[in-house]
């Protein structure tokens, strides 16, 4: 009798590892690439055209925008510092032009004294250098994060600007196709705003645009605006995150986690106060534009950004999410969630991105950059003043 109950719990045990095996998603920290004061947001492509991926990065205080062109083997070298802009956050990078290079576009706050939001326009040469910058004014004051996308269907790449005060508006600037934009629609969101994200939730092949909306106490909800192809949009409906008055829905992302076909959003709902009580909302589509009510997992210490990616190739999307400013936590970095196969997400297993002190745990990314197939994690942060970036270890 004895002996079938232990070998039942070898059994079991062996079985337990096996699957924790199998489903294990690791990472490991390959390098920081340093900036001078601050890392704010990071951002990706092959601006030398090598087949490497490179990284743009801002730093609001620092005043930097920094290239790094990638080795493709994990590691990075830093090109001379780009056009100096006052206070870049948010980028976006597409082909404006549409002359093959790729370019980027940097959010400038302005929220010194006498200084003046703008977007920068820097049109990439393909050689990692960039012509000089084309400046777009006319912010009521902070334009901040951004997405790129098509909404007016002419084949132009065109922007989607969060501008964060005095009052909070949402622009849409079109693109002229020589690295110039007019001025499209703008919409009040009257309350904090994070990063706008463009897709097609509906299938009406017109790109419509989700935003985060929060604000101290509540209401925290999604504005999704459908777009109607000319680069206008509808009046936006309210999709429920079930975050509570002491969170803030701040970040998203987009993806069909469920495999029915239709779009569905991820959201941080970061807490204000108690970083492990942040979580990601996973809201799944109906492919008209509504979603099903929110289901909540624990997002790993605080959730600022977050990034989905088939980490292990099993054919199910994952996440990774940032701490954000969690003050002296010792756990901060990126959490990586394992998607399950029966949907949702396992427990977040926390890669620290600093030993000790307070950091500041912000934009996350995925992409390959040591080219092995799988996607690794280069995420922004200050203190340390770096992107950090994690290589994709999981077994395959
Ligand atoms: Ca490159
Ligand atoms: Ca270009
Ligand atoms: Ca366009
Ligand atoms: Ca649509």
């Amino acid at each position: 009798m004895h002996k079938l109950i232990v070998m039942l719990l070898v059994h079991s045990i062996l079985a337990a590892l096996a699957l924790t095996e199998a489903g294990a998603l690791t990472f490991n920290k390959a390098a920081a690439l340093r900036v001078t004061r601050g890392a704010d947001y990071v951002a990706s492509g092959d601006f030398n055209e090598d087949g490497y991926v490179d990284l743009v990065v801002t730093g609001r205080f620092g005043q930097t925008l920094t290239l790094f062109l990638g080795q493709g083997n994990g590691q990075f070298k830093s090109s001379q510092p780009m056009s100096s802009t006052p206070e870049p956050l948010g980028l976006a990078v597409a082909d404006f032009n549409r002359d093959g290079h790729l370019d980027v576009a940097v959010a400038d706050q302005g929220s010194q004294p006498n200084t003046y939001g703008r977007i920068t326009v820097l049109l990439g040469k393909g050689n990692g250098t960039f012509q000089a910058p084309i400046a777009i004014s006319g912010f009521t004051k902070g334009p901040s994060l951004m997405d790129a996308a098509d909404v007016n269907e002419d084949g132009v790449a065109d922007l989607l600007v969060v501008d964060t005060g005095p009052i909070p508006t949402f622009t849409v600037l079109l693109g002229m196709g020589d690295g110039n934009f007019t001025r499209g629609r703008r919409y009040s969101v009257n309350q904090f705003a994070g990063e706008p994200l463009a897709a097609d939730f509906n299938h009406d092949g017109h790109i419509d645009f989700a935003i985060p909306i929060y604000q101290f106490g509540g209401p925290n909800f999604v504005s999704l605006y459908l777009g109607n192809g000319d680069g206008t949009f509808s009046q936006p409906t309210v999709v429920d995150t079930g975050a509570t008055s002491t969170q803030f829905s701040e970040a998203l992302a987009a993806g069909d986690f469920n495999k029915d076909g239709n779009l569905d959003l991820l959201v941080c709902n970061s807490s204000q106060n108690f970083p492990n009580a942040s979580r990601v909302a996973e809201l799944l589509g109906d492919g008209t534009g509504k979603f099903q009510n929110p289901l909540l997992y624990k997002s790993g210490e605080g959730c600022a950004y977050l990034a989905t990616a088939d980490l292990d190739g099993d054919g199910v999307l994952d996440l990774v999410t940032s701490s954000g400013p969690v003050g002296f936590d010792p756990n901060a970095g990126v959490s990586v969630l394992s998607g399950l196969a029966g949907g949702g997400f396992g427990s977040p297993v926390t890669y620290k991105t600093t030993s000790g002190g307070a950091t500041t745990v912000n934009k996350v990314i995925l992409g390959d950059w040591n080219n092995d197939g799988l996607p690794d994690i280069a995420v922004a942060s200050i203190f340390p003043d770096a992107v950090i970036v994690f290589l994709n270890t999981t077994a395959k």
